[in-house]
């Protein structure tokens, strides 16, 4: 059973700076031991590299995840699972792209924020807010095209998870949306929220996008954007759980650790449990 680990050392187009510094740090904790451990016969590492050169921002911020695309496409080709190292929340693009499937491609984000922006409604311009948006079809379109992502995922096939701080404009797109929105208050009070995500699952295999800052900041201080009243570890855990009942699961990434704000190493060694515990879930899958 073989694993890739793609690492992408970028905050946007900034290479390791801030939320790229994530990679390295998970590395140097002995993340490919510990995944030989859980099973892995072959651990491959396969890291982003270089500055980029485009003109515009976004020109960069393409130029960086459409070469993620591309080692996506390579690793599932060798038949090694996707294991993807964020940077920024941005990389599901090149990971939608890489696997090359939207037809029949779920998307389970974990995220506090809805990342459901657009040029046309974001406060801040800030691109990182933006790409589960993008996935579906709304706004940065070039950027979509640039890093390969063709064919929107359709809204249907989307679950939104552990959701709680929306801008105003971001909140009105997602309710009129046809994405499933799940509060950490719903997930934690409601069952029945499972057989919908069921169904929208039915016909897919899934990304499995998690921003760490879907925990609490009180486990994941080493965050840009902490908000309260996130879900427990232990609480994610059982969600991926369920979610791998419910589906198959095709590539995994993890975003949004920033080495620089955290404290005691709480955040890296967070983010390490939850990877291991999540890639032993998907080993026995496999099997
Ligand atoms: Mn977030």
């Amino acid at each position: 059973m073989h694993v890739t680990i793609i690492g992408v050392p970028y905050d946007l187009d900034l290479y390791h700076s801030g939320m790229g510094k994530a990679p390295q740090f998970l590395l140097d904790n002995d993340l490919m031991q510990r995944l030989q451990v859980v099973g892995f016969t072959d651990v491959a590492l396969e890291m982003i590299d270089g500055v980029p050169d485009g003109v515009t921002q976004q020109d960069r911020i393409g130029q960086v995840h459409a070469q993620v695309g591309t080692a996506i496409t390579q690793a599932r080709l060798a038949g090694s699972f996707p294991l993807v190292l964020g940077g920024d929340c941005v990389t599901s693009l090149g990971v939608l792209a890489g696997l090359n499937d939207s037809a029949h491609t779920g998307i389970v984000w974990f995220d506090a924020h809805g990342d459901f922006n657009t040029p046309d409604t974001t406060p801040s311009g800030y691109i990182g807010g933006m790409p589960l948006a993008c996935a579906v079809g709304r706004g940065l379109m070039s950027l979509r095209n640039d890093i390969g992502l063709t064919t929107p995922i359709p809204e249907s096939q989307v679950v939104l998870c552990g959701v709680r701080d929306l801008d105003v404009a971001e909140r009105q797109a997602l309710d009129s949306s046809n994405v499933l929105v799940l509060t950490p208050y719903l997930m934690q009070r409601d069952q029945t929220v499972w057989v919908q995500v069921r169904q929208r699952l039915a016909h897919s295999s899934v990304y499995l996008h998690i921003d760490i800052d879907v925990l609490d900041p009180v486990e994941v201080p080493g965050v840009n954007y902490p908000t309260e009243q996130g879900l427990s570890l232990s609480e994610l855990q059982h969600y991926i759980q369920l979610v791998g009942e419910v589906s198959t699961i095709s590539a995994l990434a993890l975003t949004a650790v920033n080495p620089d704000q955290d404290v005691d190493h709480r955040t890296v060694n967070t983010a390490i449990m939850l990877i291991e515990t999540t890639m032993q879930q998907i080993y026995k899958a496999l099997q």
